[in-house]
């Protein structure tokens, strides 16, 4: 194919009229979502199916790089494939004005079918603002395209028919005058057409993210509102033990705005208070249970200071952190509802949690009745839950990993059996069991610190929740484990914090350091990957001593 300038005056206006008409397209279905379902977007909806497609790996790698980021990449990566295919489909019209078209319409079906088959999908309508968009968008293409071959001469009009693969025509393209403007094209009803149709879509998508950031507003507000209630069952103070002042280690709470995020959600459900509802069923319960926020708050509710930690959390990686947690327990609920534990021949062995954007977690009835405090939690550090961490219910489990308990924007509960029901991340290759192992971080020095040779305090945290820490040693380069100070310990469920005086000679020096739990395991050497259950092996660092 030869570029030439007649070539490019010919393509650029098509390739601009699909990006246009793409454009357009995401602009009305914005809109519509607004009056649908804001979660039915065609952006939110393929990007939803992508995630749930993802190889483990892959998305073990995306939270590796791009962390609580990997979503904004991924719809980034979606909106850049859309512009190629928009214009892809605007060269093929200028073609095939048709075909072009029909691309448009084809490429809103596949979004109405993702949308529909959400887990989160209310229904049929869910395609609606995928085929409203591309309908618009096909419409502006096929009006755009008219407007160049409309005014194409017909010596252009055979040029533009061939491809120009294959022979070169025996006559060479009319050149046009450059200061001419391009006979082909009608550049005024092109302008024309363009810019009415940016217009009426670039309102009509504004409105749109007005009435779903609308919504967000509404239940924005009422989580202001939510006056938590204060624990029937507080927690005690934090022991002054617990934290002392070490420079550069984690601190003992992490604050919300710094608590890890770890969820396959594109958009943070902003579910309100006041429609939510969980409700309770399947084996061993005494008929089905919906419980309100407001019946939720009228409970006695226990205070709890818990460490969460992510299965995908590397070792020395930071998907962990420790909140005070309120709400209610659990276990109490349960055997409200006639719900008994496997070893006392209840029927059911495995508790899946499902949230409102479709997410199933699955977690032991034993350990959640087994005394713990596993809870259904509606505060976070004092305030209701952020949105982000699930609010306005999630659950929590200490001992276990994230993705086999701590359901955010949870609404519903069944009792069923481990052998009956794989959730989520179970079909994906994770583990059905997943305690936390137990794992110490180094928090300071950093990697590749440079120090001054003299005495450096190594430290960081150690957490085995539900066990308890008794034990973290250091060592430098291969020499002998030193035990480090412990911190005081808050609880079992929590981490700790530990600290070593180190004198530093000079040189390049390897700092690891192992802890020990209260079963007398300490942490293996052995190197594994998150899946299918964790990382273990120990944390390094390697710093520089002058
Ligand atoms: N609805 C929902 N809940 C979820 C998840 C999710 O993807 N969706 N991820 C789980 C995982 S893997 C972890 S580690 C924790 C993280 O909770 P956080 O984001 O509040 O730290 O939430 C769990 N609950
Ligand atoms: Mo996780």
């Amino acid at each position: 194919m030869r570029i030439n300038r007649s070539t490019f005056a010919r393509t650029a206006p098509a390739a601009l009229g699909g990006l246009l008409s793409g454009y357009a397209a995401l602009a009305v279905a914005e809109l519509v979502s607004a009056a649908v379902r804001p979660g039915a977007g065609p952006v939110t909806a393929v990007g939803g199916a992508a995630v749930d497609r993802t190889p483990a790996a892959l998305k073990d790698w995306a939270v590796r790089h791009f962390g609580t980021d990997d979503k904004l990449v991924l719809q980034l990566g979606i909106v850049a494939t859309l512009g190629l295919l928009a214009v892809a489909l605007g060269l093929l019209a200028l073609r095939h004005r048709r075909t072009g078209s029909a691309g448009v319409l084809l490429f809103g079906a596949v979004g109405g079918a993702a949308a529909v088959t959400r887990p989160d999908s209310t229904g049929l309508t869910d395609a609606l603002p995928s085929l409203a968009g591309a309908l618009a968008g096909a419409g502006l293409l096929y009006a755009l395209i008219g407007t160049l071959r409309a005014g194409r001469p017909p010596a252009a009009r055979a040029a533009v028919r061939d491809p120009g693969e294959g022979p070169a025509p025996a006559e060479p393209a009319p050149v046009p005058d450059p200061a001419a403007p391009a006979p082909w094209w009608d550049r005024r009803r092109f302008l024309a057409v363009a810019g009415a149709g940016v217009l009426v879509s670039t309102a009509g998508g504004a409105l749109g993210r007005r009435l779903n950031s609308g919504r967000g507003r509404d239940a924005a507000a009422g989580r202001e509102a939510v006056r938590l209630p204060a624990p029937a069952s507080p927690a005690a103070p934090v022991p002054r033990g617990a934290s002392p002042r070490v420079p550069g280690i984690s601190p003992f709470t992490t604050p919300n705005a710094d608590f890890y995020r770890v969820d396959t959600a594109l958009v943070v459900p902003k579910v309100s208070a006041g429609t939510w509802r969980l409700r309770l069923h399947g084996k061993g319960v005494r008929g089905p249970r919906t419980y309100t926020y407001a019946e939720l708050l009228g409970r006695d509710l226990i205070e709890r200071d818990i460490t969460l930690t992510c299965v995908s959390n590397e070792v020395g990686g930071p998907y962990t952190g420790n909140a005070r947690w309120l709400g209610v327990r659990l276990a109490d609920l349960l055997r409200e509802a006639g719900v008994r534990p496997p070893s006392q021949g209840g029927p059911a062995d495995q508790l899946v949690a499902r949230s409102v954007d479709g997410m199933t977690l699955g977690s032991p009835v034993e350990e959640v009745m087994d005394g713990r405090d596993a809870m259904l939690a509606v505060g976070m550090n004092g305030e209701p839950l952020p949105f982000a961490h699930g609010f306005p219910v999630r659950m929590l489990v200490p001992g276990l990993y994230g993705y086999v308990s701590a359901c955010k924007w949870i609404q519903d509960i069944e009792l069923t059996t481990f052998d009956s029901y794989d959730p989520y991340w179970v079909k994906r290759n994770w583990a059905r069991r997943a305690p936390v192992k137990t794992q110490a971080r180094i928090d300071t020095p950093k990697p590749f610190a440079r120090l001054t040779a003299g005495p450096v305090t190594v430290a960081g945290v150690a957490w085995a929740q539900h066990r308890g820490i008794d034990r973290v040693e250091v060592r430098v380069d291969e020499g002998p484990w030193r035990d480090a100070d412990l911190a005081v310990e808050d609880t079992a469920d929590t981490w700790r914090q530990w600290s070593w005086r180190w004198q530093a000679d000079p040189g390049g020096h390897t700092l690891t350091v192992r802890a020990t739990d209260r079963t007398g395991t300490t942490q293996t050497e052995e190197r594994t990957r998150t899946i299918p259950d964790g990382a273990s092996g120990r944390h390094s660092v390697v710093v520089g001593v002058d």
